[in-house]
Parts: C-alpha cells; structure tokens; sequence
C-alpha cells in the first residue's frame, strides 16, 4: 500500500494544496493508499509535503514526481485521451496555480491578518501554551519571507488580490460551464485545480481570495462537484 505523508486534518480536511492535489489523484487514478501524518516537512526527501513511501520501500517527494512515478510503475495515466493542446493547455494551467497562484494563496492565509485570524487558531491551536507563541510566528515570518524573495510579497495587499483575479478569471473562462476541464473524466488538471481551488472556496478563511473566487460560481461549482465525487466535504 502507498503510503501518502501529509500534514494533519484541518477543519477536517486536507488544507494544503499540494497534498490535496496527491489525494485526490490518488482517488481518480483508484490507487489505494495509507495516510501518515506528519507535522514537520523536512522528514521529506525534498523537505515539503507530501511524499510517499511505496510498498518496495521508496521514497519520493514533489506531487509531480510522485504521480510520474506512480504512472511508470503502475502502467496508468488518467490523461492518456488528452491531445497536444489539451496537454499543454494544462501545463499552462498547472504553472498558473503552482507557480503563481499558490503564493496568492499563501499570503491570503499567512499575510493578510483577514486570513490569519482564522488560519493561526486552527492550525497552531493544539500547541501548549509558551510554544503557542512562538511557533506560529515563526512560521508566519519564514512565509514572509518566501514571498519576498519569490516577489509577490513586494506588491501591496490590493495588488496581489488583483493577480489573484486574474488567475481566477482565466481559470474560471477555460472551465466554462463543463464538469471537468477536459472531457466527461476528470484528469490531473482537475485534482491539480481542485487542491487549490477547494483551499479558498471550502474552506473557512474569509479573505479577499474567497470573496474574489466567489464571484465565478462555475468554479464553486466544479469544487462541489469533485468534493462529492472524493468524498470530501462539500
Ligand atoms: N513542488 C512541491 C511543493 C510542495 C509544497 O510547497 N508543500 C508545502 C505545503 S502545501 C510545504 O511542505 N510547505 C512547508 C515548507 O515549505 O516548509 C510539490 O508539488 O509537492
């Protein structure tokens, strides 16, 4: 069985884009698998979550490397009916979230203290008092520091909710109206667009970002959709 390493259940669910990305792959490829959870990233082979171990005993880190690893060596790919342009439209689309996207994210939940106020509590609340303190800033002022260096953290708070929208909107346009991005089975770019997507309109962090992606109801749509199809809470 794979097991999956990845940070604990928030508002029971799975909070982190990139692990939520796995799991939901992992569900539509039907690969069964074993949680682990893990509090500290750096017990990964790249230092992030997720990885997994496979059943012989390898490790492999990145959302990305894994599933090509679990293609190869399962012999599947859930995208094996997309052509050329499906293929690279979904590649743009994947660095738009991954590349980009995610730092939105990031600073709507580390950053904006509309985020923070609801991200500190429900992700630290379970640390004892003393530590309490100082964890959680800690962590706030590594996020700081992440945007800075990957420049989204220079702009002011309207100007990166503006990229937000503009990523949301290109998004929301290639949907349309369809179920899934490409065809009538969902393919990796759903799970990529899911993990994202379902970690700023299921979740309860009201920022800007949520307001903003709230305005395209086909992508709250979409997420409904898939959280029914995961079994995850809608
Ligand atoms: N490229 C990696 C990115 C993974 C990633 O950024 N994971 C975040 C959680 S969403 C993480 O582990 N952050 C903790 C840290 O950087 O210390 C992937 O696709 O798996």
């Amino acid at each position: 069985m794979i097991k999956l390493h990845q940070f604990p259940l928030v508002w029971g669910r799975n909070v982190s884009p990139f692990t939520l990305k796995l799991e939901s792959w992992l569900k539509l490829a039907k690969l069964p698998y074993q949680v682990v959870t893990v509090r500290n990233p750096s017990k990964g082979p790249k230092g992030k979550l997720p990885f997994i171990e496979d059943q012989d005993g390898t490790v492999v880190g990145d959302s990305n490397l894994i599933i090509e690893h679990l293609k190869r060596t399962r012999e599947i790919d859930p995208d094996h009916e997309l052509d050329q342009h499906q293929r690279a439209t979904a590649l743009a689309l994947q660095r738009l979230f991954e590349d980009h996207f995610y730092f939105i994210l990031s600073y709507s939940r580390w950053c904006d203290p509309d985020g923070w106020r609801h991200v500190e509590p429900a992700f630290f609340g379970f640390l004892p008092p003393g530590v309490r303190q100082i964890v959680p800033r800690f962590l706030q002022r590594q996020v700081r520091q992440m945007l800075q260096h990957q420049g989204i953290g220079r702009h002011s708070r309207e100007e990166i909710y503006a990229f937000g929208r503009t990523d949301l909107k290109a998004v929301s346009t290639l949907l349309g109206n369809r179920q899934y991005f490409f065809g009538e089975e969902p393919t990796t770019i759903d799970a990529i667009a899911y993990g994202f997507l379902a970690n700023v309109l299921l979740v309860p962090v009201e920022t800007e970002l949520k307001r903003i992606g709230e305005e395209y109801a086909n992508l709250r749509t979409f997420c409904e959709g898939l959280a029914a199809g995961l079994g995850d809470p809608a």
